[in-house]
């Protein structure tokens, strides 16, 4: 007999358990970006659609969410979404442009610009929800994970009106105007903890906020211009049941913080062992991370090697996700990512 499909499969389920804190046969293991990155059936399922319409496509959401899981066997999926997606549906004029990523039409720097900020109505991003739906009995017992970007991350795309290596006229707004600053995340995150809210009515098992670039700040300014308007969204999910990821890059120096936000498990990127990690976030959370996405293109013994260490530093934390310390590099081989799961299900075993 088919195994029933409900939700206290997923909450058994190695990656929801994990993220708890609580006993597992393997740590399980999923990779940020594996939706959409390296897989030549994505290309070809995306072929000349623009990003923003593919993920208006909740049949086209689900295969591509689903293409990771079928391939590599990974323990949870993540919706195939964007962080701008919600900014975009709010009314937002911005496009995600092919290799350069999410470009702003007109970048937000005064009080004027974010006092004319829309707000999200849940019913703009219906086709997320109607995703999740799709891919609920698709996944079975796999976990979904849903996301969004936070305040800090969304803003600085705002802001400089495209990526940035420095975020120099977000860190001029933030200095400079900090009263503006406020009110642009205060309302950042208004839209975050909609779009996830929406992810979460619609049965998600986990939510991940991706706080990418947090790491540009030192620990006080981020205590100071960001640690309130992330706590506001994870706190805003705090009875919701299911888990919180809250994830950045180049952010040893941020992780006690960022695990006050609310996180329930705190990524980490491959700067910092796990074990440092586990310490600094405190004995109530699990981490997940921490695999350099680079040392994919390195020989497989070398990859192993580190495969292990991270399997056996992450013991020490009540909790661990494995995962890469950022995402999945479009030039990765897909066929690693299948053997690194395989082995991190295979060295716990053993
Ligand atoms: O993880 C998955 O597999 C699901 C899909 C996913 C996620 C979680 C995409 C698809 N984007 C994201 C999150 C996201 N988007 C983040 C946080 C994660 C991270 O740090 O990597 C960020 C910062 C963005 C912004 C963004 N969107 C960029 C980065 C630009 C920069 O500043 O360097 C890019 C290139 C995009 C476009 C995008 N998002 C996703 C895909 C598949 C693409 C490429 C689409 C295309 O060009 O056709």
């Amino acid at each position: 007999m088919m195994a029933p499909m409900n939700s206290t499969n997923i909450h058994q389920s190695p990656f929801v358990r994990a993220c708890w804190g609580q006993p597992v046969p393997y740590p399980p293991v999923w990779f940020m970006r594996q939706a959409g990155r390296s897989l030549p059936e994505y290309r070809q399922v995306r072929a000349d659609l623009p990003m923003l319409e593919s993920c208006r496509r909740p049949e086209l959401v689900t295969e591509i969410t689903l293409q990771p899981v079928r391939r590599h066997r990974v323990d949870a999926a993540i919706l195939f979404s964007d962080i701008v997606v919600p900014l975009a549906a709010a009314g937002i004029d911005l496009d995600i442009v092919p290799g350069v990523g999410p470009v702003v039409a007109d970048p937000v720097r005064d009080a004027a610009a974010v006092a004319a900020l829309p707000r999200l109505d849940p019913d703009q991003v219906g086709y997320v929800a109607d995703a999740v739906a799709l891919l609920l009995p698709e996944l079975k017992d796999t976990p979904l994970i849903g996301f969004a970007g936070a305040p800090f991350t969304l803003a600085s795309y705002l802001v400089e009106g495209g990526p940035s290596r420095h975020h120099e006229r977000t860190k001029a707004l933030m200095y400079g105007a900090p009263q503006v600053w406020h009110a642009l995340c205060a309302r950042l995150a208004e839209i975050t903890l909609t779009f996830l809210r929406v992810q979460v009515g619609a049965g998600v098992a986990a939510v991940q906020l991706f706080d990418s670039w947090a790491g540009a700040l030192s620990e006080a300014d981020y205590r100071e211009y960001v640690l309130p308007h992330s706590t506001a969204v994870l706190g805003g999910l705090a009875g919701a049941g299911v888990p919180r990821i809250h994830f950045g890059v180049g952010t040893g120096h941020l992780l006690p913080a960022m695990a006050q936000a609310g996180a329930d498990v705190v990524g980490v990127d491959w700067r910092t062992p796990l074990s440092e990690a586990a310490t600094a976030v405190g004995p109530d959370r699990a981490v997940q991370g921490n695999l350099d996405p680079a040392v994919l293109f390195a020989p497989w013994p070398a990859i192993e090697a580190q495969v292990r260490r991270i399997v056996a530093e992450g013991a020490s934390a009540p909790g661990h996700v494995f995962n890469l310390g950022h995402g999945v590099l479009p030039a990765t081989d897909p066929d690693i990512l299948t053997r690194v799961v395989a082995l991190v299900h295979e060295v716990s075993a053993g």
